[in-house]
């Protein structure tokens, strides 16, 4: 621990002790990384940015390859320094602090072949969200070292917005954090039929917090396994960006790519997010909030409609901030929109219906299990226990109901639990019904201080070995993670079943 973040860290043990911020400089709740080290970084200077859209090396009937290189590189992620990160990065691209996008239609196979060339360390990469077998599931002790390759096979089964990040066991927090994360979003015919904005007014959000010491090197501190806060917000890799939006209605994809920061995002002229998606994929209809929660990996999808508003209005996407999260001074603003001329007529609308999302009743579950998410030691346990990859903590039999009871009993933290695998819905949160925007399929689940939330899924499609955790990456790594087999194990469900091979790889 660094003596500049020790002094941070008794200026908020002081702040926390004295009562709140009266003591600190004005405006300042806490003083952040950028602040104490002299570095000034100005929220809304830079221009927003998609990530790019990564087009297939090949594409046959049924499949199309993907390659994708793990590097070290250097980039801009503030203004005037040079930073150097992790990238997912192909041939072409300018490597990235996000990776680039892949965009998928229901039933095409994709074959991505994650490329570790240089990162010195290895890797695992889970794409959140899909149904993969287990053995491309990216299980955490299923590595990639510096020099190996693999191809991981999707069978892109679920409409939704999903993303591709590093899992590789104890280092999975450092490296996202780094650079490993990038969205990957699947469409099917019933959604692009729908007259939702598409196109370039279809557009993802990936929102992380890091920080940067004074020349623009990226500081990981996780202040001893406990949690990592940064006092700078990116979008899809920019500090605070500014997003020209004509006015006319854009679709969202929101995704929290943070690593402990959960947000509560607002409008700053109080205007609504019609909200339209959870996870996996769109909800039953849309339900318009004038703020939400989004958790670590949660993915909300709203639209926003800027025809009502006058052209040069600046709205702000605000962040109202959770419990137990470290707040600075600008890590109440994520973006800014601001509003230009349409360029043309905007014929989109949001029905009424976007598709059925039928709720599993309590009574179809055949068992109830529960997982107790706790601080014990110096560790993050479920059920007293860490990861053990010898250890299977449930055993559900394929095709099963099961209804899961998350238990945090702390008023201290929150977990944000992510089921790998299936697909499942919030039953209810300390006997409350969920949040609206809440409900439809989702694969994480908010479980907030001293609450309690009961989910209920289907197990399948698959068999085997498959994860579930705290997506708090660091608790995660130190060591809030369990695992459950659905059906038997065999030869060939099992995770470790097709390791990384060396390079130089076969033409794809
Ligand atoms: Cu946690």
């Amino acid at each position: 621990m660094s003596i500049k973040r020790m002094t941070r860290r008794e200026l908020l043990k002081y702040g926390t002790l004295a009562g709140g911020a009266l003591l600190l400089p004005l405006g300042f709740d806490r003083i952040g990384y950028a602040e104490e080290s002299g570095l000034t970084v100005r929220p809304f200077t830079q221009q927003f940015r998609k990530p790019p859209v990564l087009s297939p090396v090949r594409s046959d009937a049924t499949t199309d390859y993907y390659q994708i290189n793990i590097n070290k590189a250097s980039g801009q992620v503030i203004p005037g320094k040079t930073t150097q990160f992790y990238s997912y990065v192909a041939p072409g691209l300018q490597p990235s602090i996000v990776g680039p996008t892949i965009r998928q239609r229901l039933g095409r196979q994709s074959v991505v072949r994650f490329i570790n060339n240089s990162l010195g360390a290895p890797t695992s990469v889970h794409l959140h969200g899909m149904a993969s077998l287990p053995q491309y599931d990216g299980y955490a002790e299923d590595l990639t070292p510096p020099g190996y390759y693999k191809d991981y096979i999707y069978p892109n089964n679920r409409a939704a917005t999903l993303w591709y990040h590093d899992h590789a066991i104890h280092h999975t927090a450092e490296n996202v954090y780094r650079g490993l994360a990038g969205l990957y979003i699947v469409q099917d015919d019933l959604e692009l039929n729908l007259p939702l904005p598409k196109g370039e007014y279809d557009v993802p959000i990936l929102i992380q917090d890091k920080q940067f010491s004074a020349n623009g090197a990226l500081i990981f501190d996780d202040e001893g396994e406990d949690s990592q806060f940064g006092d700078i917000i990116t979008v899809n890799g920019v500090a605070w960006p500014v997003m020209q939006v004509e006015k006319r209605k854009y679709r969202f994809r929101i995704l929290n790519g943070s690593i402990s920061r959960s947000y509560r995002l607002s409008l700053s002229n109080g205007a609504p997010f019609v909200m339209i998606g959870t996870d996996a994929g769109l909800k039953t209809s849309p339900t318009p909030v004038n703020n939400f929660r989004i958790g670590m990996a949660e993915r909300y999808e709203c639209v926003i409609d800027f025809s009502e508003f006058p052209v040069g209005t600046q709205i702000i996407l605000q962040n109202l901030s959770n419990k137990n999260n470290e707040d600075y001074a600008n890590t109440n603003k994520v973006m800014r929109f601001d509003v230009v001329a349409a360029k043309g007529v905007d014929n989109s609308s949001i029905p009424a219906t976007l598709r059925t999302v039928t709720p599993i009743p309590a009574s179809q579950a055949v068992r109830t299990r529960e997982f107790r998410y706790e601080r014990s030691n110096g560790l993050w346990v479920i059920n007293g226990k860490t990861w053990d990859s010898n250890r299977i903590d449930a055993n559900p039999q394929y095709g099963d109901v099961e209804i899961w009871r998350l238990y945090n009993n702390s008023g201290g933290w929150f977990h944000p639990i992510h089921v790998h695998l299936i697909d499942a819905q919030l039953l209810d949160r300390n006997g409350s019904a969920p949040f609206v925007y809440e409900r439809g399929w989702k694969d994480v689940f908010y479980v907030g201080e001293n609450e309690s939330l009961r989910i209920i899924g289907k197990f399948g499609p698959n068999t085997g070995l498959y994860m579930s955790h705290c997506h708090n990456t660091v608790h995660e790594d130190h060591d809030m993670m369990n695992q459950f087999q659905v059906g038997q194990g065999t030869a060939e469900n099992n995770p470790l079943s097709v390791p990384a091979k060396k390079l130089p790889a076969p033409t794809l």
